[in-house]
């Protein structure tokens, strides 16, 4: 018989949110007459999609039913929506063929890494979103799980005692580095002159920077840099990936896009843009027509407005958990720019006290272990919900009893 693919030996045993799944339906399973359970545990859209936003998406299935405005394969993507991606988030910095459209930032974090093979040196923000260290490990760029972490990933921690931003002298030599802000799970926002400096080092150690930016639509301090690319140089250092999930409601839409500039080279000179391009036209057949019509009316005015109306509610929901919190005297960070929020219990393992938030106030949360070695003893609390939720979950956990 054919042999497993040894890298997916290395992976760790399970996934973090099915993991919370499963314990929740075990739960569930043991408690079956208990007080229904609140998530405030994954990161996914409850409101319903604006109604320009949606009439968009309506309009793009019924194009596909009429002879004159059928459509089908769009490989890398509409060139209206590249050219206007580009407009809208990056003042016209990039041609419509530096702009990908995708299935979502996930899909493409994964796929990025075939640019680089197995080989490759990875660092990551710690705690950080699980796709990158798993995602890096199934590519064969890690070793085996140890644990707290995968051997051969260089782990930057982001702590408290470095306001949450890394030590970038850990940055290893031509390593490929991950980076997220506003970060999932911390919450926490680079400022412009620590993004400079990251690119800076990235320049020096001859490293590319993958930049997750799915939560920039969140930020409302005008201080706050809302993309890579308005740090000068960063076009020749690194790629940014973004979504339309939390924005516009898209999880289950599908739509995201990555920019990969030009200017980006290998160290041998070859052009990352035309590879991302082969690579993409090879194993990726475009996202859907539909979700691409959904995101053009997103880019419009009145979409643009749905997106601001659609992320003050959920950090409208943040600001009710950042309270309670603080009311109870456990100490967090996040949640003001973006839609989570991260509470330390010192001293305490993440799962132990996941547990008991959710076996005492029936609320589910995400363990910050489950982020890296360097979330334990953290909790994230996740702003997507309904509002009656959210109020009545603010209500269980003012009940708490933080030991
Ligand atoms: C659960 C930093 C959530 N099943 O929807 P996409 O693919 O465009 O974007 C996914 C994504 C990309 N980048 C960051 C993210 O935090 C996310 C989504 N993360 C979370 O709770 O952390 C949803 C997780 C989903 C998943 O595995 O992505």
């Amino acid at each position: 018989m054919i042999n497993r693919n040894p890298s997916i030996a290395n992976i760790k045993a399970g996934y973090l949110f099915p993991e919370i799944a499963r314990r929740r339906r075990e739960f569930e399973a043991a408690h079956p007459n208990g007080a229904r359970i609140i998530s405030l545990g994954v990161g996914d859209t409850t409101e319903p999609i604006l109604p320009h936003i949606n009439a968009g998406l309506v309009n793009g299935a019924k194009a596909l039913g009429k002879a004159e405005t059928y459509s089908g394969y769009q490989d890398e993507g509409l060139l209206s929506l590249r050219a206007r991606i580009s407009e809208v988030f990056y003042k016209n910095a990039f041609a419509p063929d530096e702009v990908f459209i995708s299935d979502g930032a996930k899909c493409d974090i994964g796929r990025l890494q075939l640019l680089f093979g197995a080989g490759v040196t990875v660092a990551a923000q710690d705690p950080s979103y699980p796709v990158y260290v798993d995602g890096s490990a199934l590519a064969g760029a890690a070793g085996a799980w140890q644990g707290g972490g995968y051997e051969g990933i260089a782990y930057l921690p982001c702590v408290a005692e470095n306001d949450y931003f890394p030590d970038l002298s850990r940055i290893p030599e031509n390593a490929l580095v991950y980076f997220c802000s506003p970060n999932n799970p911390t919450g926490a926002v680079a400022s412009k002159r620590r993004l400079s400096e990251l690119i800076a080092v990235a320049r020096k150690k001859g490293c590319i920077i993958i930049f997750d930016a799915a939560y920039a639509e969140f930020i409302r301090d005008p201080s706050l840099p809302k993309t890579i690319f308005e740090i000068e140089g960063a076009e020749t250092c690194a790629i940014e990936v973004n979504s339309f999930s939390k924005p516009a409601g898209f999880t289950g839409v599908r739509l995201g896009w990555t920019v990969v500039p030009k200017a980006l080279k290998y160290a041998g000179g070859e052009s990352v843009n035309a590879d991302w391009a082969r690579v993409t036209s090879t194993i990726f057949n475009g996202a859907s027509n539909i979700a691409q019509a959904g995101a053009l009316a997103a880019l419009e005015a009145d979409g643009l407005k749905e997106i601001r109306e659609l992320t003050d509610f959920y950090l409208e929901n943040a600001r009710l958990i950042r309270e309670t919190l603080q009311k109870l005297g456990v100490s967090s960070v996040g949640g003001d720019n973006s839609p989570y929020i991260w509470a330390h219990f010192p001293n305490r393992d993440s799962w132990d006290v996941f547990a008991e938030i959710l076996e005492t106030r029936r609320v589910i949360t995400t363990p910050g272990s489950g982020f890296g070695p360097a979330g334990q003893s953290f909790i994230r609390f996740s702003a997507f919900g309904h509002r009656a939720d959210v109020e009545e979950a603010c209500a269980r956990l003012s009940a708490l009893d933080v030991v």
